[in-house]
């Protein structure tokens, strides 16, 4: 094999690192909300949500009006869904939190939080620090944490992604709000699964394999040329006449470095 040709499977070689590098990065998500109630996702603990005078949920309020799908946007707000709202200021200690599930566990790698209520923005009451966590054990854990966010003042959906997660319980803890000394809220709690491309993941091992066959044939003609080498030398010692053998045994070393580099 040519030093080029060697030159190209490095190239080869190290490109695919890159790919390979690339694939196991957490940006492959697939398009599904596997936590949106029309898609079987729940419910199933949760810290406290906005209750009117009677100590009764105000469905407006409503937890549930996290995975309902339905959006504040701009000046419209759902008639039946102003996001969920708690009383209480959430802290690092004392978070506001809630706990989804899945229908079964899947492997996920983000999660979309979209801070809008009819609260308006000024107000100070849409999410701010949260922490997500992962179980695949039960609504009370053990919990995994996945990752620490901000969730900017703005009424637009945000997108957070992490190392891809088994996971049937995602937890959500709000540890702060943008200032208000009444409550915290948002609008809607999205999970997206991981998705492994089955056909990319079989393209890279087939490119790998030949890759790897190529490696193998280079190092053993390498050995071949090598042991050819040690014996040309070897066999061309004895017809080295005894009065100018050093400089009949520096051609031999020459012609045999030669052969070596073609
Ligand atoms: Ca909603």
């Amino acid at each position: 094999m040519s030093s080029a040709k060697w030159t190209i499977l490095i190239v080869i070689a190290a490109a695919l690192t890159v790919n390979a590098t690339a694939f196991a990065a957490p940006t492959v998500a697939g398009t599904t909300n596997l936590v949106a109630a029309e898609n079987g996702g729940k419910i199933v603990k949760f810290s406290g949500q906005a209750v009117d005078e009677n100590g009764q949920p105000i469905p407006q309020w409503a937890v549930t009006n996290l995975i309902d799908g339905k959006h504040v946007v701009g000046s419209h707000t759902p008639e039946d869904s102003y996001g969920w709202s708690t009383q209480g200021v959430p802290t690092p200690q004392d978070p506001a939190w809630v706990v989804f599930k899945l229908p079964e566990q899947r492997l996920i790698s983000r999660v979309v939080i979209d801070p809008t209520t009819d609260d308006p923005e000024w107000l100070g009451r849409w999410v701010k620090n949260v922490r997500i966590s992962v179980s695949t054990e039960g609504v009370d854990g053990p919990y995994k944490t996945v990752g620490t966010y901000v969730v900017v003042r703005q009424g637009i959906k945000q997108t957070f992604d992490f190392t891809p997660v088994e996971a049937e319980w995602i937890r959500l803890e709000i540890t702060s709000n943008w200032g208000s000394d009444y409550g915290v809220g948002m609008g809607e709690f999205e999970v997206y699964e991981a998705i492994v491309g089955d056909d990319v993941l079989d393209q890279l091992i087939s490119r790998m394999d030949t890759l790897l066959t190529e490696l193998k044939r280079y190092r053993d003609s390498q050995r071949y040329q090598q042991v050819q080498q040690n014996t040309e030398e070897v066999t061309a010692q004895p017809e080295v006449p005894a009065e100018d053998g050093n400089a009949n045994a520096d051609d031999a070393n020459t012609n045999a470095e030669g052969g070596g580099e073609q």
